[in-house]
Formats: C-alpha cells, structure tokens, sequence
C-alpha cells in the first residue's frame, strides 16, 4: 500500500476565494485608521544632527544604512523586530525593513528615508498575509506620517532601486533588497561608533529616562524576593524585570542576568532556571531600553532576606572599594585604561587580603600575569547608549587609550567571582559573586552617577531592601 502524500497545508491561512468579488469585497468599506508615527519628541532633529556630523566625514559619498529585518524564530515564527542602532541614530526611525540613502548634494548631503508602505486595504497582503498584513497585524505608518514624525523626505521603499550609485557606502543590518549592491564599508562604521563617544543632551536625556526606569525595575524585582523564595526562582525575578521594562520601556536592552546563591558567579547567568533561597546573593544586571532604544546597564548584588552574612559583606565591601576608586577614575581627559587599570589593581590587592591571590599585586597587574582575571574574566566598564556596548567599531586600542571627553556615557562594574567549584578559593567564599555596576556621565569637571539613587554600599542596600516600594 503506498503512502498518501504529504501535502503542506499553512494552518494560519485558511483558503479564500481568489476571486475578484472576494478582493473587492475586501477592499472596500474600511473607516480611517490612526497611523501616526510614535516617535519621541526631539527625536527628529537629534537625527537630523547626527546625519550632519556623518555627513561631514564622507562628502561627495552615497551613504546607505538599513534598519534590517525580524529575524526567523523557528518555522513561520519572528523575533520582535529591533532596528540597527546605527540606522536608529541617524533616523530615529524603527521600521523594519526601512533604509536611510544620504546623497551628495550642494556641499552636503540629502537624506531620504525608504519604508516598506503599509500592507492596507486594497493590497491582498492586507488580509492573505499574516506577518505584514494590518487586519493581522494592526495600521503603521505610511509615508506622509513618517514626513510629519521625522521632519525628513520619505519615500516607498519600491523607489529604492534609483536612489544607489556605484560609489556607495553602506552600513548597519543586512537587507535583502540591498545584496550584491552596497558593500559595507569599515570607514562608516567606525565613523559612526567614533561619533557616539559623547553623547548630545537629547540623548542624554534619553540615558537618563533608561536609568530612571532600570532604578525602578529594580525595586520592582526587590520586591518580588518572597515569591521568588515562595516559588518562582531566578525566572520570576527576570520575568518581573522584563514585564517592568515593557511596560515603561521599548524592552530590556540586553539579556537580563539574575544568579542568584551559586549561579551568581556565573557573568551572564541568562538561564536563570535556578531557585532563589534563603541566604543567597542574588546578582541581577538589568537595564529598561526607553523607547527611543537608549538603554540602561545596571547591576546590584542584593541578599534575598535583607541582610547579607558577614562574609558576603567582606566581598561586597572589596568589591565597593574597587568601585570607588575605578569611578574615581572618570572624568574629562581620564581613559577607559585608568580606570579599568584601578579597578583591577584593587580587586588584585583584595584577592591578596583575602588569601587568595598567591602571586604579587605587581606580578598580576603585568600583562604576562594578570591572576586576577580568574575572579574577574571581564572589563570593568563600556561606552553605553543605543547599544549596551555602544562604541564598539572604534578599535580596541583607542577605545582604551582615548581621552574621556564631557558627554561620554559609560558604566564602572567591577566583581569578585567565586565559583563554587573553585579549589584556589577557601570554602566559605566559594560560590559567592558580587557585582557593582553604575551608568556615569562624564562632565566638563569630572562625572554624574546617573544611577545614584541606587546604594552601593553593603549597609545602604540592606536600607533600600527595607524601604516599602515606590
Ligand atoms: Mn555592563
């Protein structure tokens, strides 16, 4: 007996007429629809700047950047799209499938935005297509609305075709439509990480609306600690952030980290499938992205039952020290090496304290040492903006070596690690992990902790625990 044949039936798309009377039928009789564009006030002329500061660098050159595309979950199933922050930066636009062209023109250049129109009635997608029609998906958008929100020329991304040269340089996420015809070009990519490095007040602002949000998420998780004890684990505590984060937020702006007793150690404990006990230090490292797409980096070391025993308070207490003075570190003409080289001298000298480290301050501090790095794999800070680690292209000598200027946003996070497994470290401090992590604006005189409405101390965050929420 031959098998019957296996025939692929979308279950999303039930069958319709494909006839015309069906078409017509559902392309008429639709009222108006809202489809203003959400866009943050000040977000357009904060782009248009940034256009011009590119601009400057690249005259004569054709300057593509796309915003990309959702990226394929599984099968027929999306990731929440998120554009490129490049293309964020110099649009403020955040529609998928969008891209920015600046064209030579009279010395500078014109800046015209491509957008997929909207799939609306009238257009068979409109109800056939479940990703991109609006009776699935609801109205976005359309060209005129972009105009108003952005202040810039807009156009269907159909037109796309007539608006590249041969002389092009592109950038940001990969676009379909763009293959084959725009290289990326490393010159604009650093370019455009070099020229985040201080940031604006419109996007200082933004910085600070994330911090104030992320300070509050914060709270929220605090105060979800005897559920978490209850029932729910680490996921409940990183679910609370999340939910917190979408709701007074776009999101969270990277994967939010909650390790709480053994897992804490654990840099990017993005698992979070473990439970939350009595005694233990639960380390969360969570930041709200606003809906401008700036974002927050925030991490705190918080005992679960409001009091931390005395020996996670000595750990707490070196690594509060290291944080001090590696913040001490920032300000104008100051670099990312002075104060991560801080940083990492006082958690060497505090690994000595603790027996732990068997060679010399010195002998860590030198490149072909560095002992330390065991207790703490990572840096000790990053510039910080549309992205988590914003500034990234620039190369990592200058990132390292360039003077600090007034506006540059940046976190200080040092730690102390104690695996629970690690044989070099005595028992009672194995499985113990701390961290402290502020977001600072450098000032013209040294720098503001945006983030200080959050304790750093041992004592003052035993305080805060106590403070019923907000
Ligand atoms: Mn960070």
């Amino acid at each position: 007996m031959r098998p019957e044949p296996f025939v692929f039936r979308d279950p999303r798309t039930q069958p319709l007429p494909a006839t015309e009377e069906f078409r017509r039928y559902l392309a008429s009789g639709w009222g108006p629809v809202d489809r203003r564009a959400d866009v943050v006030a000040g977000a357009g002329p904060a782009a248009s700047r940034h256009r011009a500061t590119i601009g400057e660098q690249f005259p004569g050159r054709t300057i593509v950047v796309p915003a990309g595309r959702a990226h394929v979950r599984s099968n027929d199933t999306e990731y929440g799209f998120r554009p490129d922050s490049d293309f964020v930066w110099l649009t403020s636009c955040q529609a998928e499938g969008a891209v920015l062209i600046m064209t030579p023109a009279g010395g500078g250049h014109d800046a015209t935005l491509f957008i997929p129109e909207p799939v609306a009635p009238g257009d068979e997608a409109f109800y056939a297509d479940p990703l991109r029609g609006e009776l699935w998906i609801g109205p976005a958008a359309g060209l005129v609305e972009w105009t108003t929100a952005l202040e810039v020329d807009v156009r269907s991304l159909d037109a796309l075709g007539d608006a590249l040269d041969a002389d092009t340089l592109g950038a940001g996420a990969s676009e379909p439509r763009l293959m084959g015809r725009v290289a990326p070009s490393a010159d604009l990519l650093v370019a455009l990480s070099a020229a985040k490095l201080e940031k604006d007040d419109w996007e200082i602002a933004q910085l600070r609306s994330a911090v104030d949000a992320t300070v509050a998420g914060f709270r929220a998780v605090a105060a979800e600690f005897p559920a978490a004890m209850d029932f729910g684990g680490e996921r409940w505590l990183q679910a609370t952030f999340e939910r917190h984060a979408r709701t007074f937020g776009n999101g969270v702006g990277y994967s939010t980290v909650v390790g709480s007793g053994p897992h804490a150690p654990t840099l990017h404990w993005t698992r979070c499938d473990g439970p939350v006990l009595a005694g233990h230090v639960v380390l969360i490292d969570a930041g709200v992205e606003a809906r401008s797409l700036y974002t927050a980096d925030v991490t705190r070391s918080l005992p679960v039952d409001g009091t931390f025993t005395p020996v996670q308070r000595e750990v707490h207490d070196l690594v509060e020290r290291a944080h001090r003075a590696a913040m001490a570190e920032v300000g104008p003409g100051k670099s990312f090496l002075d104060m991560r080289s801080t940083a990492y001298e006082s958690i060497a000298t505090a690994l000595r304290e603790l027996g732990i480290l068997q060679v010399s301050v010195d002998e860590a501090m030198s490149p072909t040492g560095q002992q330390h790095r065991r207790y703490l794999p990572s840096g000790t800070g990053h510039h910080l903006g549309l992205d988590v680690h914003d500034c990234a292209k620039i190369g990592d000598e200058r990132y390292l070596a360039e003077p600090l200027r007034p506006g540059a946003v940046l976190t200080v996070e040092p730690g102390l690690y104690f695996q629970p497994n690690d044989l070099t470290v005595p028992p009672e401090l194995r499985g113990i992990g701390i961290r402290i992590e502020d977001d600072l604006l450098v000032t013209a005189t040294g720098h503001e902790v945006l983030t200080a409405a959050l304790p750093i101390d041992a004592i003052g965050l035993e305080a805060w625990l106590q403070e019923s929420p907000a």
